[in-house]
């Protein structure tokens, strides 16, 4: 393969630990996982499936913190090495123009996103069930909510870091009202965040004999990172066991001008529950990812993943590698 190219600020202070002597794994954990606790908060039942990025000298991101009354909300943090966190404990609250799309019902599993100019948050937004609301800000205090991008149902709203084509550009996944056996991936394109539409079908569930990590329902996860190769994704798989539903997230890489086009997905997973942490917590058996970090210069990535839905962890890897993996493993 030749050097893979990779697009991105350079990123220097990125959390990173070497691949531990004797792991074969094309991911790795931090060692010190979780890297960010449970009650962090005073009130916070769980802080997981979080959204971090890089800002000013350090690292910003929002946090889903379910609070002790088990309502989903959104928090700002704030950190120097993006392991160590200042998360302010009253929850986020957003400007908006609307009344009744600034009402807030419930949020969570947000993304934060860089494009041109400012920081779009996306989430999981309660109204009249789960949809996808939108949100920019310049400085993690003032945040202005736009519309929600698309009708209730829908979850796992991941933007793309630069115009496609001219427009906006994010996935999303369409579903019902509860954990239910289904969900694809779909890319949709907005001339100016308000308005969504040239939807396009990405991926569906894998073949449960192909690769049952991913056959029952699929999302994405971080921002996708571009690269020579093609848009690189992580994105979370849920596998139906007899005991509950196991998530795992694996990677895939998209078409550069036409991102439903899907050139690379790995079919094995590239981490999957197996410490203490993802295994045990409010809900057993979950690694699912909403955030990485990555430096062009070394092709170092560190990826954020909610654990058991009470917990962070911090994996590490190398881009190349990874895109490499995921093309030697490929189901497509
Ligand atoms: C999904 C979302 C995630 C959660 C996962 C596992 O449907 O609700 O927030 O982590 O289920 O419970």
């Amino acid at each position: 393969m030749e050097k893979v190219i990779i697009k991105g600020c350079s990123l220097p202070n990125m959390p990173w630990q070497e691949r531990p002597e004797g792991c074969n794994k094309v991911m790795w954990r931090y060692t010190d996982n979780p890297v960010i606790q449970r009650d962090l908060l005073p009130t916070s039942n769980s802080i997981f499936n979080s959204a971090v990025v890089p800002f000013a000298d350090g690292f910003a991101g929002v946090f889903r913190c379910d609070d002790t009354n088990r309502r989903m909300a959104l928090h700002v943090g704030f950190s120097k090495d993006g392991l160590h966190w200042d998360i302010k404990p009253e929850p986020l609250t957003f400007e908006c123009d609307n009344a009744e799309i600034g009402q807030w019902v419930y949020g969570y599993d947000p993304r934060v996103c860089w494009i041109d100019d400012r920081y779009y948050v996306t989430w999981c937004n309660g109204y009249h069930g789960p949809t996808i609301g939108v949100a920019w800000t310049t400085d993690f205090k003032t945040f202005h909510q736009l519309e929600n991008a698309f009708l209730p149902y829908n979850r796992n709203g991941v933007l793309f870091p630069r115009k496609i084509n001219g427009r906006f550009a994010m996935l999303s996944r369409p579903s019902d009202t509860g954990h239910t056996a289904f969900g694809d991936i779909f890319y949709s394109e907005s001339p100016d965040m308000e308005f969504w539409g040239r939807h396009r079908h990405v991926m569906s569930p894998a073949a449960f004999e192909v690769s049952a990590w991913q056959c029952m329902k699929i999302g994405a996860g971080p921002i996708p990172i571009e690269t020579s190769e093609g848009w690189l994704i992580f994105y979370h798989g849920v596998l139906r066991s007899c005991n509950g539903y196991v998530y795992s997230f694996g990677s895939a890489l998209l078409h550069l001008d036409e991102p439903w086009r899907v050139l690379a997905r790995s079919g094995p997973y590239l981490i999957s529950p197996q410490q203490p942490y993802e295994c045990m917590g409010d809900v057993p058996n979950v690694c699912f990812p909403c955030a990485a970090l990555h430096d062009p210069d070394t092709g170092h990535v560190a990826v954020y993943y909610g654990c058991a839905d009470t917990v962070t962890g911090l994996a590490f890897g190398h881009i190349d590698e990874i895109i490499q993996f995921t093309k030697r493993t490929s189901i497509v």
